[in-house]
């Protein structure tokens, strides 16, 4: 164990000290360690900073939301858990070390799976309804009393001049080798904008919203049971098509995120239905006629904007994702653009599925 973590440990409140601290996990933005010790085990994670430049807020909105969460599992008395932190002993939820890195502590959720693809339908639908369940228990939460955390997070406009200036300027010397993926996005550029236009136009809500829900951003138990929420970092106000559109692009594609051979990328139909019966078994109630209307089509948008980040970030240098190779960003956003184009192949069957669950309220999903 590198020699820095027992002193690290001992400044939060808790009694036991560390036998083993290593890395875990997947995640592309925090570093992640299990922490064991000879009674319960922790996990601890230092928080990206230069991403999160807000910690204090960040952190503000951690409590908020998970006290929130936690009543209402009190008073259902049911299986799923939410996140604990641990204070310092200065009474802070986060510490800051001398060379101004943030870390936190957590309880480690003991006997929970975290999956990178899905494999099978029950996780697929515990997924959606973990996440489903997420948002609903959030719906009468006060979504103006949490800060942006990183402002703009899933603002089309904002990612596309991002990704714009990223061109021009050419920094890594990539745009040329890129054209085909430069020509894919701006093909598709006008029809991502209109979730924001709804938005503006008051013709859906803002709700607070994950922002990130990936699959591995659920923790399972040994049934296939969600169990967990995790990765509470993006919390903060959005629009439901954030959540269900990101779920749907890494809880239906037959390969990983980051597939180098794009035969084996694709939307799976069956794992597209499981999810989305379980999203809308938790939601369907308190989601607006104009939100169930736009959900087939807000997977096509997330995949796209998240092709869109890795693809920018790749022609910036690999700067804001961890990457294992160069060139990984690429890989990653010739994954999305393909796992998109199996969404346009089959957006039919996806627009009618949900109007298939949405018969005592008939709606006709957006979109061609
Ligand atoms: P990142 O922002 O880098 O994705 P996460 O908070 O998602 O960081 O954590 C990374 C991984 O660590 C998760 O995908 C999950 O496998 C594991 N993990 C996170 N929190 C817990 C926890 N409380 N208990 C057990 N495992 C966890
Ligand atoms: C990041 O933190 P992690 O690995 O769960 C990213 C998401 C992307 C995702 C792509 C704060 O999620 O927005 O969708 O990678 N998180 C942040 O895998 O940028
Ligand atoms: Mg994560």
């Amino acid at each position: 164990m590198d020699s820095k973590f027992p002193d690290l440990i001992s400044q939060f409140q808790i009694n036991e000290k560390p036998i083993n601290v290593f890395p875990f996990g997947s995640g592309h933005i925090n570093d992640t360690y299990k922490v064991e010790t000879e009674g319960r085990n922790y996990l601890l994670q230092r928080i990206n900073h230069s991403i999160f430049k807000d910690v204090e807020g960040l952190t503000g909105n951690f409590l908020k939301v998970t006290g929130h969460i936690r009543e209402k599992l009190n008073s259902s008395n049911s299986g799923p858990q939410t996140l604990k932190l641990y204070p310092t002993h200065s009474n802070t939820y986060f510490l800051k070390d001398h060379e101004g890195n943030y870390w936190r502590l957590l309880d480690f959720i003991e006997d929970s799976s975290s999956y990178d693809l899905v494999e099978n339908q029950t996780i697929a639908h515990e997924g959606g309804k973990a996440y489903g369940e997420f948002v609903k228990m959030l719906s009468d939460f006060p979504a103006e009393t949490l800060v942006e955390t990183i402002p703009k997070f899933h603002d089309i406009h904002f990612r596309l001049d991002n990704f714009r200036k990223a061109a021009k300027n050419d920094s890594a010397k990539r745009a040329d080798d890129s054209k085909n993926e430069i020509d894919f996005i701006e093909a598709r550029a006008e029809e991502m904008k209109c979730i924001i236009r709804l938005g503006t136009e008051g013709k859906i809500p803002l709700r607070v919203t994950h922002n990130d829900t990936k699959i591995n951003n659920v923790l399972f138990d040994k049934t296939g049971k969600g169990i967990c929420v995790i990765d509470l970092d993006t919390v903060m106000p959005g629009y439901i098509h954030y959540d269900f559109g990101d779920s749907i692009r890494t809880f239906t594609n037959t390969a990983s995120e980051d597939e180098p051979d794009l035969s084996k990328v694709g939307m799976d139909p069956d794992y597209y239905a499981a999810f989305t019966r379980g999203f809308l078994e938790e939601t369907k109630a308190i989601l607006k006629t104009e939100e169930l209307k736009y959900l087939a089509f807000s997977a096509k948008l997330m995949t796209y904007i998240i092709g869109l980040r890795f693809f920018t970030d790749h022609l910036e240098g690999d700067v804001y994702y961890k990457t294992k190779y160069p060139g990984h960003n690429l890989t990653r956003a010739k994954t999305q653009f393909k796992l998109l184009e199996s969404m346009e192949g089959q957006f039919l069957f996806m627009k009618q599925y949900i109007e298939s669950l949405c018969n005592d309220n008939p709606i006709s999903q957006y979109g061609t």
